[in-house]
């Protein structure tokens, strides 16, 4: 969206705005405030023209406008019905050199995980890809990926649903260990979210990330893996709109406070003080998970003493 278009939409969330009135405040004539609203008319935004003038009165329900409508982050909204990946699609604007853009989709029909897993996208969800250019070493964008576990877990918790995040970046409803089954055990819940970061860079600096984020929001459980469930399964169906504005919001305060990210994962994490066995390149790491450190390490206590393992698949191990 242009800056007139998101200027026009600020305003009008404001409050009654004359034509006149918006077309001095921006600089620009009263026949482009006009087309301006047309625009916004066209794109499902009801607004009314009144004695003392435009009155918004509807918002639609999703999409672009709609999410960068009272948006608390310098973000531009980017949204498609339907799309492979937003990852994909998010790579492409960063090769261009788009920095702050959120691709958003209401579907997705060639979405991945981590290591090429695939990531079952129906209509109804929230598939969301941040671009990003943060002037940060590689090292650091671990950190990124729990910030956007935080801003994830947050968001869904406001929604009324108990998320908790899984060492590094699986946002899960726990299951208690009775009631786990084959598809829950190793993972102590069922998943909610998942993230993946993508990044370019040079040894000492990051040149553009992707951070990936997909929330199963309004979808039914059965349409997706086992083992996965929905807000619309816990909590009923929410507001895509407010939900994705909250994510992206957080994430932002997040990057702007990185002291604030370990401290905030930590509270919301389903690891720490448990027994896990970490699968790592360097081979399989077993003890109780005590801490996680910068970028985003998981400190585990073991046998021999304390290990810190910065990679691998974790498994949630029954207590002893
Ligand atoms: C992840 O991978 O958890 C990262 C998922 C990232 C998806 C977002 S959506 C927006 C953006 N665009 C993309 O193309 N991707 C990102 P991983 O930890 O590898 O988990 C993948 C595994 O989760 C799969 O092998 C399935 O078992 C399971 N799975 C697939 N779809 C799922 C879903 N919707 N909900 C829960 N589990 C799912």
């Amino acid at each position: 969206m242009s800056d007139t278009r998101r200027a026009v939409l600020d305003a009008l969330a404001d409050g009654v705005v004359s034509g006149p009135a918006l077309a001095e405040a921006l600089g620009i004539s009263r026949a482009a405030v006009w087309k301006q609203i047309e625009a916004l008319r066209a794109d499902g935004f009801v607004v009314e023209s009144t004695d003392a003038g435009y009155e918004l009165r509807d918002v639609p329900e999703y999409g672009a406008s709609a999410v960068e409508l009272g948006l608390d982050a310098p973000v531009a909204v980017e949204y498609h019905e339907r799309v492979g990946s937003t990852n994909d699609r998010g790579r492409e604007l960063a090769a261009e050199g788009a920095a702050d853009v959120a691709v958003l989709a209401d579907e997705q029909v060639g979405s991945r995980g981590r290591l090429d897993r695939e990531w079952t996208a129906p209509s109804g969800g929230i598939w969301l890809s941040l671009v990003l250019r943060p002037s940060r070493p590689p090292a650091h964008v671990p950190l990124f990926t729990l910030a956007a576990a935080v801003a994830t877990t947050k968001a869904a918790r406001e929604a009324g649903v108990p998320a908790e995040i899984k060492w590094p970046n699986d946002v899960l409803v726990p299951v208690s260990d009775g009631a786990a089954d084959g598809e829950t055990l190793g993972r102590g819940g069922r998943k909610l979210a998942g993230i993946l970061t993508e990044m370019e860079g040079e040894a000492d600096r990051v040149s553009w990330l992707v951070v990936g984020i997909g929330v199963n929001a309004n979808v039914d459980a059965e349409a997706l893996p086992a083992g996965a469930t929905t807000i619309r399964e816990r909590a009923g169906d929410v507001n895509r709109r407010l939900f994705a504005q909250r994510l992206i919001e957080e994430f932002y305060a997040l990057r702007d406070d990185p002291e604030s990210v370990l401290p905030a994962w930590r509270e919301y994490s389903a690891t720490l003080g448990r027994r896990v066995r970490v699968e790592t390149p360097g081979g399989s790491v077993e003890g109780e998970a005590v801490d996680v450190v910068h970028p985003g390490a998981l400190v585990v206590d073991t046998d021999d003493g304390e290990v810190t393992v910065h990679a691998g698949d974790c498994e949630h191990l029954r207590s002893a």
